[in-house]
């Protein structure tokens, strides 16, 4: 009995259920896969470890040419407090990312999240000391779905605290440091370009844009880290000390334009036909190894006062899983004080066929459900 007991407690505790209050709004496979041992960019062969163990490998010859340790971290915590994730990185209280339609929250107290980006670690490793670091891991958003975007992705964070540097000399050092990974990485032709950024933990800040079947598609943000937060990370700026620059970037980005990746679910593709593709450190362009026919269903619904779009795409991916390729707004209109929204949800498998049962199963669940949790009024 008292055996069962204990057992039961453990497995409580390597699930993390205790972790979890009530009032949090995570759905259970985003919890069960934030619990995971095995993530993917530390799952040897997986195209997300090549490309970190790659731009890892960069960064590292990049930063120890200059001098000094680099301290790197694979396996930190996705449970972060909303202190470490916001708070100390200036992140204002009507930040929209604070938000429960664009945040993880453990619980209704919105104290713990999983955290929306690796930036949510800088304070706390450099009051550990770290001058140096190189971080990448999970990261949570309730977002839009389509070919680029995932409730769950990884980045790769890094920070470089100079003890002596003028500010001028922090964002060289910075645009040359980034630059050069990805020329060593994408080859000398790459069509890469800087544009201003904007982040609250950083002035000035840029993003890296990297040319890519026909568009700019957006990889880093990056930038000099403000007094105040280096503050919070326990130095003592001054016009010439303890500068220092930071930036993340987007593993899954990178790794679709370096292997060809058309449509970022296919990282967590089971199917021995992706798998089978990729070694450990090789890289090598993804070849498709079938095209199975999308399905589209639209569906029109009143909204209430209180919506928000991403709790129908969580909704939606919550239903159809992987099953689901995009949710478009395909049209909106207004009839006196009510407001309708027409949306069309794509659904195609990446290693099968679907059959008309299966989708309209999935539709219908859609509608029942969208009925029943979101207030909406089906038309
Ligand atoms: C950030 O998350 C900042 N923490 C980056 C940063 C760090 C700036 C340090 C300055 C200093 P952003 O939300 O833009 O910024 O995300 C960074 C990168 O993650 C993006 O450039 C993109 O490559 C990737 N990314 C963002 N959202 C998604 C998504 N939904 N799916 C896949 N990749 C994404
Ligand atoms: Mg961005």
């Amino acid at each position: 009995m008292r055996s069962m007991t204990l057992r039961g407690l453990f497995r409580r505790w390597c699930s993390g259920s205790s972790l979890r209050g009530s009032g949090g709004n995570i759905p259970d496979w985003i919890w069960e896969r934030s619990r995971f041992v095995d993530k993917l960019h530390v799952r040897h062969g997986h195209p997300l470890c090549t490309i970190r163990g790659m731009i890892e490998a960069e960064m590292l010859a990049g930063l120890t040419k200059k001098g000094g340790g680099v301290h790197v971290e694979t396996k930190l915590d996705p449970v972060v407090t909303s202190r470490q994730c916001f708070d100390e990185l200036l992140v204002g209280q009507d930040h929209p990312s604070r938000s429960e339609s664009d945040t993880y929250f453990l619980d209704g107290t919105k104290e713990r999240v999983l955290r929306t980006h690796m930036t949510a670690h800088d304070t706390e490793l450099l009051r550990k000391g770290a001058r140096r670091f190189i971080i990448s891991g999970d990261v949570y958003r309730r977002d839009a779905v389509d070919r680029s975007h995932y409730p769950i992705f990884h980045q790769m964070d890094g920070v470089n605290v100079f003890e002596r540097a003028n500010r001028k000399h922090v964002e060289d050092d910075l645009k040359e440091t980034l630059s050069s990974m990805a020329r060593n990485i994408f080859g000398k032709d790459a069509n890469i370009r800087w544009v201003p950024g904007s982040f609250p933990f950083t002035s000035p800040s840029f993003e890296m844009e990297i040319f890519w079947r026909g568009e700019w598609l957006e990889v880093l943000g990056c930038g000099e880290l403000q007094e105040q937060v280096l503050i919070h990370g326990g130095l003592v700026p001054t016009e010439t000390e303890n500068r220092g620059w930071a930036f993340g970037l987007g593993l899954e980005r990178l790794a679709m334009v370096l292997f060809d990746i058309p449509d970022i679910r296919l990282f967590w593709s089971e199917d021995e036909r992706f798998s089978s593709q990729f070694q450990d450190g090789v890289v090598q362009p993804f070849r498709p190894y079938s095209k199975y026919p999308p399905c589209y269903k639209d569906i029109a619904f009143w909204v209430p006062t209180r919506y928000h779009e991403n709790h129908f795409f969580e909704l939606v991916r919550g239903i159809a899983g992987d099953l689901v390729e995009s949710v478009e707004e395909i049209d909106k209109f207004a009839r006196g004080d009510r407001l309708s929204l027409c949306y069309r949800v794509v659904y195609r498998s990446m290693d099968r066929s679907l059959t008309n049962e299966e989708i309209d199963s999935l539709q219908d669940q859609v509608r029942a459900k969208s009925a029943a949790e979101l207030g909406v009024t089906l038309r």
